[in-house]
């Protein structure tokens, strides 16, 4: 029914526009008709005659001199595209206006809507099919896979491991690398079995991912919301924040004779390699043992000092320890992330276990897994889903292997936030798997030699949950305000705005002017601040505004059409 009824209103509205596209409407169109479809395709059709004014016809009238929008990006392939499922869709919509407006041209796609052409032997299969296409024909770079087992697919693979301590592990969950790699033959001997080492592809494959991939695991339009709106404070309201960073470990293990070995120690030595200056100024660390404390200039973690410090406006934290299903850290439970109060969300990054699986609970390690209820989710996603928390978490779907992995990938991942300055979280991620094993990196006490196996299995365990195409902030931004006009009229026309920072004009700002379901036009301040588009609206509408620039904080505003 609904379906029928977007249906409708698409081709009737697609009349009215190749009616105007032809020139052919002028004064013998009826303006009562345009007007019942004509405001944004919104389904008041019929109820003008008791919802005010008509709207006026030159609204509607095509230029004389033909001109029309120009460089309108409405209809081109998008960066971003969000997958979802019917349930979701529409409550993704406003998370793909907001990105795009950010400068990140996003759409969102029903897993409904896949075409048959990419039918594969599974939900799963089906989606890379789609995805590697849109790769290789549109330029796609970002996969936000929005929602949580069940309504989004995912690719279990298969995993088992002895690690130099003497333990095993086995995994058989999530690899969203199968979402990355989508180039990979990952049933190459085609026995049904996905990403069996060497036997379908190996490690350097492994390294080689063409999409940056994460998922906000929604099971509810509340959560979708949620996220939209932690999102947007991250991006709008970060200026005086950006450069503060909270430092979180663990006991790493206990070892004979020496005692509990600090995971701060692997954290120290990514700090000292890859964040910039100011983040030295102003980092908090909360450290496990005594020892790290009195070496590092930290205090004691402990719960009550780890919730201050995460409402303290932070938003980046670095963690090196263990998790669970239920837990972030040894000291963040997932009933802890839902009482945060914390207004400023954050970027977390971690190397623990099991508390990226957003579709199994396993209470430890190696125990069998179980089916997660919808409601059971683990504690890192209740960090993205909750009201407060964060806009990403990095961590894992099984066990993460500490010093001869987990470490290594966050080591390199943060050479790809500070030291390459990559333009988001999700190609930071990738960059992470591509050098994690090439990257030098040490600890005192413990063995960080990785392998094959140990890499191998890191690059499948590894999950990003949150928007790949959000920036990392790597310095303390800087606000801008867009000086717009208040309303527009009908017609074709030039609307210029002037973006400033500090009161002073800011060149190469790029800004985007969308009007929904009409244009999308995206133009870069001149020398004097200035940015304009030229377009000929159809119908009224509001005119959305959003102005970005590398190291200045996402700031948006709006014209309203000038109606009677
Ligand atoms: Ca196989
Ligand atoms: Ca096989
Ligand atoms: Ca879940
Ligand atoms: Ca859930």
């Amino acid at each position: 029914m609904y379906h029928n009824q977007i249906k409708y209103y698409l081709s009737f509205f697609l009349l009215i526009a190749g009616a105007c596209d032809n020139g052919h409407q002028g004064t013998h169109g009826t303006p009562d008709a345009q007007a019942d479809v004509a405001p944004d395709g919104s389904d008041d059709a019929g109820a003008d005659a008791d919802a005010g004014p008509v709207i006026p016809p030159e609204w509607f009238t095509p230029d004389p001199l033909g001109r029309t929008t120009a460089d309108n990006r409405l209809d081109a392939p998008p960066q971003m595209l969000i997958l979802t499922d019917d349930a979701l869709a529409e409550a993704w919509k406003p998370y793909a206006t907001l990105r795009s407006l950010d400068g990140v041209p996003t759409a969102v796609v029903r897993l409904s809507e896949i075409p048959s052409q990419f039918a594969g032997v599974d939900d799963a299969q089906t989606l890379q099919n789609y995805l590697r296409d849109r790769w290789r024909n549109g330029g796609l770079r970002f996969v936000l896979l929005g929602g949580d087992a069940g309504r989004v697919p995912y690719r279990r693979v298969e995993n088992a491991i002895f690690v130099p301590t003497g333990e095993s592990y086995v995994a058989d969950g999530p690899s969203e690398s199968y979402f990355a790699n989508v180039e990979a033959p990952w049933d190459a001997d085609e026995d049904g079995r996905f990403g069996e080492q060497d036997e379908d592809f190996g490690v350097a494959t492994a390294r080689e991912a063409q999409l940056a991939v994460g998922r906000v695991p929604a099971d509810t339009a509340a959560e979708v919301a949620n996220y939209l709106n932690k999102v947007f404070v991250y991006r709008h309201h970060m200026p005086g924040y950006g450069a503060r960073s909270l430092l979180l470990s663990d006991v790493a293990s206990t070892l004979p004779v020496i005692g509990d070995v600090d995971a701060a120690e692997g954290i120290e030595s990514t700090f000292g390699a890859f964040f910039p200056a100011p983040f030295h100024q102003q980092v908090q660390k909360l450290y496990a043992t005594s020892a790290a404390c009195a070496m590092y200039d930290a205090e004691p973690a402990e719960p009550g000092v780890v919730k201050t410090a995460l409402e303290s406006y932070v938003p980046l934290v670095f963690h090196n320890g263990h998790g669970s299903h239920r837990w972030m850290t040894n000291d963040i439970s997932r009933d802890f992330v839902e009482g945060l109060g914390n207004e400023l969300p954050s970027v977390f990054a971690s190397c623990s276990c099991l508390s990226g699986n957003f579709a199994d609970v396993a209470s430890t390690a190696s125990s069998p897994w179980e089916p997660q209820a919808p409601d059971n989710d683990s504690a890192g996603e209740r960090w993205v889903l909750g009201a407060r928390g964060g806009v990403a978490y990095l961590g894992n779907t099984g066990t993460g292997l500490g010093p001869i992995g987990g470490s290594q990938f966050l080591h390199a991942f943060f050479e790809g936030v500070f030291d390459r300055l990559l333009p988001s979280i999700g190609e930071a991620f990738n960059h992470g798997r591509a050098r994690m094993r090439e990257l030098p990196f040490s600890l005192s006490y413990l063995n960080t030699v990785m392998t094959d196996d140990s890499e191998w299995w890191t690059h499948h365990v590894l999950i990003l949950l949150g928007d790949p195409s959000l920036p990392v902030w790597t310095l303390d931004p800087l606000a801008l305000t867009v000086e717009a006009p208040t309303v527009y009229g009908p017609g074709w026309q030039t609307l210029a705005v002037t973006v400033r920072s500090g009161g002073a004009p800011r060149a190469n700002v790029t800004v985007t002017f969308r009007k929904e379901g009409d244009f999308e036009v995206t133009a870069v301040t001149d020398a004097s601040g200035v940015a304009s588009a030229s377009f000929i609206p159809r119908g009224p509408g509001p005119i959305r505004i959003g102005a970005h620039a590398p190291g200045c904080a996402f700031t948006e505003t709006g014209v309203v059409p000038d109606l009677p």
